[in-house]
């Protein structure tokens, strides 16, 4: 699709890739950009072609947050009235697999963004923070209850209290991010993964993520017992015919995503 002003989007091979491209604003996230992801997460999660979804920013920046100077003005009856930054989290509906490629700043909204992805890859010179209370405000958009599920309750609480940043190095050893690689590899890399991911049944790929999500929501219980229902359902598609016969067969499975 063409026509975008803040994004840019390309299909490579199996993966669909959107870069955040406001340059001059170090990708701050207005609400004109977030429509335009919103937007075309739409359209590759009903492309059949697509197995899975990169988001990615600059060298320097992911996003240095929310547009600063979109919501300066904003009263609390207009913030609330319009219920402000609930459309962010359309994102998290999407059945496919996202992964964020993340060079340079991710902050405050950015960092979020990041977050609200299945998992995040950092190039080494990556920059992670919840600078919200510099500002006078909070994270919005899911950065007190994502992070203390990412790194822990008291790292949490030091980024977000401080509002200081943490680097590429630290975030992978405290679990935020699933690897780093080196800045200029950062694309390569995460498409190589991408693509690994979307060269599996899609339907097995989406079933996996719905049960490794619901651990944000459920006790263990239920959510051992929803996972073994998943589990069970799998039995009524033909990739899981196809799978395990593949591998009686000693052949590659070739996949009909149902
Ligand atoms: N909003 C609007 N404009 C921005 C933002 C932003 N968040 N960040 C940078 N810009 C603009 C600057 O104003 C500047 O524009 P101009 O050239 O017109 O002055 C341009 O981008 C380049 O920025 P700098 O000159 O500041 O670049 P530096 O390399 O000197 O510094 C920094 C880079 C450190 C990233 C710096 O720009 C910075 O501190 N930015 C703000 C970071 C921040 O506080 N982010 C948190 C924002 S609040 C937030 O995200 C609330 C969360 C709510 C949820 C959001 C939903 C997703």
């Amino acid at each position: 699709v063409t026509g975008y002003q803040y994004i840019i989007t390309e299909k490579k091979g199996k993966v669909g890739l959107i870069t955040l491209n406001r340059p001059k604003a170090l990708n701050a996230l207005s609400d004109g950009l977030i429509g335009e992801v919103n937007q075309a997460l739409k359209l590759y999660q009903e492309d059949k072609e697509v197995g899975s979804i990169v988001i990615t920013g600059s060298e320097k920046a992911f996003a240095a947050g929310a547009d600063i100077k979109e919501m300066e003005k904003n009263s609390f009856s207009d913030a609330y009235m319009k219920d402000m930054l609930s459309q962010w989290h359309d994102m998290t509906k999407v059945r496919k697999p996202i992964i964020a490629a993340v060079n340079g700043y991710a902050l405050g909204g950015g960092c979020e963004l990041a977050m609200m992805c299945d998992m995040i890859v950092a190039g080494d010179k990556a920059i992670f923070g919840q600078p919200e209370i510099k500002l006078g405000t909070i994270p919005g958009c899911g950065g007190t209850q994502r992070l203390i599920r990412a790194i822990g309750k008291s790292k949490a609480m030091e980024l977000i209290l401080t509002g200081n940043n943490l680097n590429a190095v630290d975030a992978e050893r405290f679990g935020l991010v699933s690897r780093v690689v080196p800045a200029e590899d950062l694309l390569s890399e995460t498409l190589k993964l991408a693509e690994k991911i979307a060269s599996h049944s899609q339907i097995t790929v989406s079933l996996c993520k719905e049960a490794v999500n619901s651990a944000y929501e459920l006790s263990l219980q239920e959510g051992i017992k929803f996972e073994r229902r998943l589990f069970h359902s799998t039995f009524a598609t033909l990739d899981q015919k196809e799978g395990m016969n593949a591998f009686v067969e000693k052949r590659n499975p070739t996949w009909n995503n149902k």
